[in-house]
């Protein structure tokens, strides 16, 4: 069976929070040749140009902090319908945009796998748990909250209910470096996977990343990626909005990707968070890329895998 073609869908999000500039994401990695790289790897790549909010209407906040709420809702609505329908086509690319977009992409892709009677699966790459829900948020930016959202906690009454949610058990969290004290009591009392970066120096990245893999295979999952740029660590990834020392490195990030890749089992992509406003000439943009491209099969040396055993 041919590889379904890679579907790049821009979505141009920037309500998610305060500081403006990630609905350039789209473009900046169109600049960085993202097509061209998926493209080279032999893969049908389409750009679907990128998408729009739906039309805004009236939200009741249930805290006055919380940023931009109808702009999010609007964008939650679209980007669930066309996660959705780009799933039944291909192999969703999510071009950000900020990481209130996984509200929408992560919901979307989470009711196509329930209408095959399939689990759905959530990696989520990131130095944060983004696991506020609108009641808990301090800061209000709704950037923090998708993982909630999804997992179906209380709080989002003014967003659309969720088609689909996905199962505490099936999302894993690696690379956490920042998470609020209301986010901790919450995740410790839930059943998703965290890993912090102090597990990932002391055990290595690879570890918990087969782990979960093995359990989406065991159970025919689908399995969506979502890479927030902070990840990374910001002295290789500079164009966010919020760094936090301590990332993963270029080689961490790249073997997630290449295990990913092996694994075969990754079936739509989220890359969010990229503010072009804030890089040094297009490097997060290209390193991302890279990363993408790597999770598609790039690999450094063309040669069958070799075995270090003697
Ligand atoms: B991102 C934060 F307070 N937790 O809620 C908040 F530390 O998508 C950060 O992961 C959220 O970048 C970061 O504002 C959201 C903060
Ligand atoms: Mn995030
Ligand atoms: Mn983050
Ligand atoms: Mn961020």
């Amino acid at each position: 069976m041919p590889l379904p073609p890679c579907l790049l869908l821009g979505a141009p999000v920037d309500s998610g929070k305060r500081r403006a500039g990630c609905l350039m994401g789209p473009d900046a990695y169109r600049t960085a040749g993202l097509a061209a790289a998926l493209g080279s790897l032999g893969r049908e790549t389409r750009d679907l140009g990128n998408l729009a909010p739906a039309p805004r209407r009236a939200v009741s906040a249930v805290n006055p902090a919380l940023h931009n709420l109808a702009e999010t809702v609007a964008w939650t609505e679209a980007l669930t319908d066309a996660a959705r329908d780009a799933m039944a086509e291909g192999f969703p690319i999510f071009l950000g945009g900020d990481h209130s977009l996984s509200l929408g992409s992560v919901a979307g892709v989470a009711a196509h796998a329930a209408a095959r009677n399939r689990p759905q699966f959530l990696l989520w790459l990131d130095a944060h748990a983004d696991f506020h829900t609108p009641e808990t948020t301090t800061s209000g930016n709704l950037h923090g909250t998708p993982v909630a959202y999804v997992t179906g906690q209380r709080g989002f009454d003014a967003f659309p209910p969720p088609p689909a949610l996905v199962a505490q058990e099936n999302v894993c969290i690696l690379g956490l470096r920042s998470v609020d004290p209301q986010e901790n009591a919450a995740l410790a009392q839930s059943d998703i996977a965290a890993h912090d970066m102090r597990a990932i120096d002391e055990h290595g990245i690879a570890p918990p990343l087969r782990a979960f893999l093995s359990r989406v295979a065991a159970a025919n999952g689908f399995l969506h990626v979502s890479l927030d740029v902070d990840f990374l660590d910001p002295s290789i990834a500079p164009a966010v909005g919020t760094t936090v020392p301590g990332g993963a490195t270029f080689r961490e990030a790249h073997l997630v990707m290449e295990i990913l890749h092996d694994s075969g089992l990754v079936t739509s992509l989220d890359l969010v968070e990229l503010n072009p406003f804030l890089d040094e000439r297009g490097r997060t943009a290209s390193l991302m890329v890279d990363l993408t491209a790597s999770l598609m099969g790039r690999r450094v040396f063309d040669r069958p895998t070799r075995s270090f055993a003697a």
